[in-house]
């Protein structure tokens, strides 16, 4: 049996981060310390409140739950970010009608500060959205960095980007992208970071087959939630587009539960703060180096993932 490792969780309130709160609720070998929603794939009222409600449904115990006052420099399209008001409104997280977990008075970056500072040992953190909240807490308290663990984020990509937007070369993963300057200050730290990149996510898309299993398997409550939370994004049929759904959180989410699903090696890059190019993240012998999570075996993660949503029954 792996030890317990104390991770804090920010997240930006995308159907991906809300089912990612859901699987870390369920792992044996993970305890969160807290958890903070940024509104940048997502909108903040309804991103607070459904996290409240997973860890009110899921939970078998009670962290915090923050709301960021950062604003990105990208925003993202409307359209994405309406997912937070569709997961929040499932009826399954609504049947109480209450909403028991801890609201935190302190906004995300310094509620992060607290609680690495108060928890024994070092902590994981796991961002699943753009980093700003990080950069703040870096820039307010650097002390922080001797209790973070490493950070694990789903963010960048070498080989292409995501972002399809006016006055940018889509070179950049949309997380970067949101807030390049923000990537670019954890970039100068000495903090450890796993990068799950679009590399080893496009192995991993939402398709027609693990909506059959999900449902399948719908008798278990965890994985109908899991097919309703999905319910809401485009599957992967003949083409990608700009829509298609990858689990690109639950990945990089997952790689924390079970180490063994994901492939990393050292690369060393920068990440680019402004420009047509800005956000993305380019290998160079004399930047940064990360370990770069290139490729995952998607069996391992989708069983993985069915296992941890039936546990929740
Ligand atoms: O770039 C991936 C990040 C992930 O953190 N997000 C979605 C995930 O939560 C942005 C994103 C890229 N393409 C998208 C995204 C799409 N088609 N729909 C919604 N969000
Ligand atoms: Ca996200």
């Amino acid at each position: 049996m792996s030890q317990v490792q104390s991770v804090y969780f920010n997240h930006d309130a995308g159907v991906d981060d809300l089912v990612s709160l859901f699987m870390l609720l369920q792992m044996d070998n993970v305890k969160l310390s807290g958890v903070s929603v940024i509104p940048a794939d997502g909108y903040l009222e309804p991103g607070a409140a459904a996290s409240r409600k997973i860890i009110d449904r899921f939970g078998k115990y009670a962290p915090e739950v923050a709301r960021s006052n950062s604003r990105g420099k990208n925003p993202f399209p409307a359209a994405w970010r309406m997912h937070t008001f569709y997961v929040d409104a499932l009826p399954i997280l609504n049947e109480s009608g209450t909403m028991e977990a801890p609201l935190a008075e302190l906004p995300a970056h310094r509620h992060m500060i607290q609680q690495l500072l108060q928890t024994e040992g070092k902590t994981t953190l796991l961002f699943t959205g753009p980093l700003t909240d990080l950069a703040r807490a870096l820039d307010e308290a650097p002390e922080i960095e001797d209790k973070i663990e490493k950070l694990v984020w789903m963010g960048g990509g070498f080989a292409h980007g995501n972002v399809d937007e006016p006055e940018h070369d889509g070179s950049a993963e949309w997380n970067v992208f949101w807030d390049p300057e923000a990537a670019h200050r954890v970039w100068q730290s000495n903090i450890v970071i796993d990068l799950v990149a679009l590399e080893s996510t496009i192995k991993v898309p939402l398709d027609l087959n693990i909506r059959k299993r999900w449902s399948t398997d719908r008798r278990y409550e965890g994985v109908d939630f899991l097919g309703n939370c999905y319910a809401c994004c485009p599957p992967l049929v003949h083409m990608e587009n700009n829509s298609t759904y990858y689990f690109w959180d639950v990945l990089t989410t997952l790689s924390i539960g079970r180490p063994d699903i994901v492939q990393k090696k050292v690369v060393h890059c920068v990440v680019i703060p402004d420009g047509p190019s800005q956000g993305r993240t380019v290998e160079q012998a004399d930047g940064r180096p990360v370990n770069f999570v290139y490729d995952t075996n998607p069996t391992a993660f989708f069983d993985y993932m069915i296992e941890l949503a039936k546990k929740s029954a």
